[in-house]
């Protein structure tokens, strides 16, 4: 068992399955989920519950959140009884959520504020590389904090870079979610377009995966379009929050306006808690 005393506030979709491997690797890990039924999982599975965020911090060595948005971040934080109300010296956070880089930079200060340490680390992958450890770690912040966590986010994901200081972690995750959303409507619209001049999609699915344009999205993916059901692996209302932030971060490229608003239109007709891949239904009308 480590001695680095682990805690994780948010136990969503993504949550949840990070912490059963965090537990798995044998570190002690305490969890905070504003909705206490949902802590259940991670309880049934050796966590132990803390009853507030000021409690998380007091039980934890280094604290992870990993909740909705900006808003949730910045709530979580610095709101009343908030995280940043214990006392937090000597402290490492570590938000995994995916927010805008000065969201991540307004943390830091923060923490800093505190006496305690940050770094922003957005994941890529859904569920499933949640679930097999192997997601994609983006880190930004100082370097000697990320050689601290290292050993925790090794045993989260297949890999972990270090992008630069605080903000770089959101802002590669904004470009990386830039080209999943870029992948997301180019399947649809590939599978749309063939079907209407007569191709089955289940043709047009295998041509593009046993060919070069076939890739880990488009391979897992399939099977939810063919069975036209979306339960969500990335709920299409995040990754319409993911587009808009990289709007306002200054993305203007010929795709992005469109891109983002497709995905805004979709979540404004009531599919934000369904897949991302749930655009093709909102394309198909
Ligand atoms: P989910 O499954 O929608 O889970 C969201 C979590 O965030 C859940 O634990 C929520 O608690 C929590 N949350 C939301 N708002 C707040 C506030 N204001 N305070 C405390 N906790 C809050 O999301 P995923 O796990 O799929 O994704 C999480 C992040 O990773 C997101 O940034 C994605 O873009 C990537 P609740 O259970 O509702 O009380």
């Amino acid at each position: 068992m480590s001695d680095i005393k682990v805690g994780w506030a948010g136990l969503g979709n993504m949550g949840n399955p990070i912490v059963k491997n965090i537990l798995k690797a044998g570190y002690p890990v305490t969890v905070y989920n504003r909705t206490k039924s949902k802590e259940q999982e991670a309880l049934s599975a050796g966590a132990s519950s803390a009853e507030t965020p000021v409690k998380l911090v007091e039980a934890s060595d280094v604290i992870f959140v990993m909740v909705s948005d900006d808003n949730a971040v910045k709530e979580i934080f610095t709101g009343a009884d908030g995280l940043l109300s214990a006392n937090a010296e000597g402290k490492l956070f570590i938000n995994v959520s995916t927010v805008a880089p000065q969201t991540s930079k307004y943390v830091d200060e923060q923490c800093r504020a505190k006496g305690a340490s940050f770094l922003d680390v957005p994941v890529s992958g859904s569920v499933k590389p949640a679930q097999d450890a192997t997601l994609i770690l983006m880190v930004g912040g100082d370097a000697e904090y990320y050689e601290k966590a290292k050993p925790i986010l090794d045993v989260i994901g297949k890999l972990s870079i270090h992008v630069g200081p605080v903000g770089a972690g959101s802002a590669a995750k904004l470009a990386i979610n830039y080209l999943l959303g870029l992948n997301l409507q180019g399947l649809a619209e590939t599978v749309l377009f063939a079907e209407a001049n007569g191709v089955s999609t289940e043709n047009m699915l295998t041509i593009i995966n046993e060919g070069a344009v076939g890739n880990g999205i488009t391979k897992m993916k399939s099977d939810p379009i063919m069975k036209n059901q979306f339960p969500a692996a990335f709920a299409l209302k995040y990754l319409a929050k993911d587009l808009r932030l990289a709007r306002e971060q200054g993305i203007d490229m010929p795709l992005s306006a469109p891109l983002s608003d497709t995905f805004q239109q979709a979540l404004n007709s009531g599919m934000g808690d369904e897949d991302v891949m749930a655009v093709i239904k909102y394309l198909k009308r």
